[in-house]
């Protein structure tokens, strides 16, 4: 009897491990568009768009490079489905299969979802491992089984050996393992940023657009302008582009914002990465290849690689060794509802403005907008982390629960309490002026620490750490701030938590100085 495979939208290759021993005379692949999963968090409107026309290509490549028999649900079907659950229902109803067959997926959730199927239709379910990530589930378990704060540092060094890249025999290229201190040059205003990978959208992804138009009408999101890949073949080429032309600069420029730039030196890979389009390995090699060709300098090769070869798997490794208890984790106890400028960008904080912006033109905002504007801000003024993680998860055409979740808590909140990083990832203004033009357009002044028009990261730096001293007063990397304010005059303290108390109680009400339309 035949099998029904399932590929998932955040499966789209095929290397995937649901594809492999595939009987192509018999066996159904089953693909779905469903309601819950575009919702369960409202997803961004070019997210979605970008999910559903990569997903359609894919169906359509397997019917005809590969041959194999697909069977799709769209969303604009006559009757379309709500959950994956009732798509394998109306499966199991057309045909008779001896087993289901799927690559396990890259969120909690969907996996207790999975979990289910072999009760309720009384099939055998076989959950395959996700093999395109190049450090699996177990290993990584095994790595940090007696560690008691796991660090990626160590972590990416095995993974450099194992894979033997940048690597001199058993030394590091060029005598470090790491050039992060070479990775933060301020913005340079005078150089040009290349143009960003452009595709333009064919028949079928111009249909899709309508459909979420349609269907998601109250979702975040600017459809227009729609120029991602949709192809593996059109990431690899977003990929070559990106090697050829930004590598070089990724390096120095990695933290640097301008305004009206938002792709900067960035790669823009991470959604095909992310949904299987390219793979981690290729993105990699190419980047290695590059320097040993002596096109991109070593602090922006390696600084790109330790993203994908480390961060990336790390992250993956800590959400599964932890899950599903660190979703509810809460170290600063904050509870503080999101602001609705995260939504409409309606902030007279220019940073944050821009950021917003930005991400809901392009379901995309660098990382440093994330971690040092959109994050930081949020750990700093005390916001809910499932409020946050919500945000992070739905507004980008990234994210997925197993990326974003120990990105967002465990490194932008520090929600774990230090699991993931050393400390908390707080800054005041001066390091977003220095590596940014936001504060020159700016209603706040940077250099004010304290009154109406002082910029307000200034004094809720401050706030944030003595609100939060019970809990942070042993962390000897937080020790030297601590210091700092208690060096200060009580004037001075009073003036920080007054200013702080006002905004707070202004960001709740939604009114005062944080709206620029109020
Ligand atoms: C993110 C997403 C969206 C918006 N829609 C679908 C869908 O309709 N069908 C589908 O197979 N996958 C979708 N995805 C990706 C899933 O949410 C993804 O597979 C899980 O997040 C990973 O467990
Ligand atoms: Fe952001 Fe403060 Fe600079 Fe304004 S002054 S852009 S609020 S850092």
């Amino acid at each position: 009897m035949p099998s029904l495979r399932i590929v998932l939208g955040d499966q789209l290759s095929t290397e995937i491990s649901s594809l492999k021993d595939i009987d192509q005379d018999h066996d159904i692949v089953l693909m779905c568009e469903v309601y819950s999963e575009a919702t369960y968090v409202k997803h961004h409107k070019k997210k979605i768009a970008f999910l559903f026309s990569a997903m359609r290509h894919f169906a359509s490549e397997l019917r005809g490079n590969r041959k194999y028999h697909v069977e799709y649900f769209k969303l604009d079907d006559p009757e379309p489905l709500t959950t994956f659950t009732e798509a394998i229902e109306r499966a199991l109803r057309v045909a008779n299969f001896d087993k289901i067959i799927v690559t396990s997926p890259g969120e909690y959730r969907v996996l207790s979802e999975i979990t289910h199927w072999q009760e309720k239709f009384n099939i055998q379910v076989d959950i395959r491992e996700d093999t395109r990530f190049l450090c699996d589930k177990s290993e990584f378990k095994k790595w940090s089984a007696d560690r008691k704060n796991l660090r990626m540092e160590y972590f990416y060094r095995e993974m450099r050996k194992k894979y033997s890249i940048l690597m001199d025999g058993d030394q590091p290229v060029g005598g470090k393992w790491n050039f992060d201190t070479e990775n933060r040059k301020p913005p340079n205003t005078n150089f040009e940023i290349p143009e960003t990978f452009l595709s333009r959208p064919d028949e079928l992804t111009l249909n899709v657009i309508k459909l979420v138009e349609k269907k998601f009408p109250d979702h975040m999101g600017d459809l227009t302008h729609f120029h991602f890949a949709v192809t593996a073949e059109q990431a690899k080429s977003a990929l070559k582009q990106f090697i050829a032309e930004r590598l070089k600069y990724f390096g120095d420029f990695q933290d640097a914002m301008i305004q009206e730039e938002p792709w900067m030196y960035h790669s823009h890979i991470g959604l095909y990465l992310n949904c299987g389009l390219l793979s981690p390995l290729e993105c990699v090699q190419a980047a290695e290849q590059s320097y040993h060709d002596g096109d991109a300098p070593l602090n922006a090769v390696e600084g790109f690689i330790r993203q994908i070869l480390g961060w990336r798997e790390f992250v993956r490794g800590i959400y599964w060794n932890e899950m599903p208890n660190y979703a509810s984790l809460n170290f600063f106890e904050a509870s503080r509802d999101l602001p609705s400028f995260y939504w409409d960008a309606d902030t007279k904080m220019n940073c944050l403005h821009q950021s917003v912006k930005e991400t809901a033109q392009n379901a995309y905002a660098h990382h440093i907008q994330r971690l040092m504007v959109l994050g930081n801000f949020a750990l700093l003024s005390g916001i809910s982390p499932p409020q946050v993680n919500a945000w992070f998860l739905s507004v980008y055409a990234d994210a997925f629960e197993w990326v974003e979740l120990p990105n967002v808590s465990g490194m932008a909140l520090f929600a774990d309490g230090g699991y993931l990083a050393s400390k908390p990832y707080a800054s005041g203004g001066s390091y977003i002026n220095k590596m940014s033009n936001y504060c020159k357009s700016c209603s706040y002044k940077i250099n004010k620490k304290n009154g109406p028009d002082a910029c307000p990261f200034n004094y809720l730096y401050w706030d944030f750490l003595e609100r939060n001293r019970g809990k942070l007063g042993n962390n000897h990397r937080v020790g030297m701030m601590y210091k700092v304010y208690d060096r200060m005059s009580e004037e001075k303290k009073l003036a920080i938590s007054k200013d702080s108390n006002q905004f707070l109680s202004d960001l709740e009400s939604n009114k005062g100085s944080v709206k620029s339309l109020s």
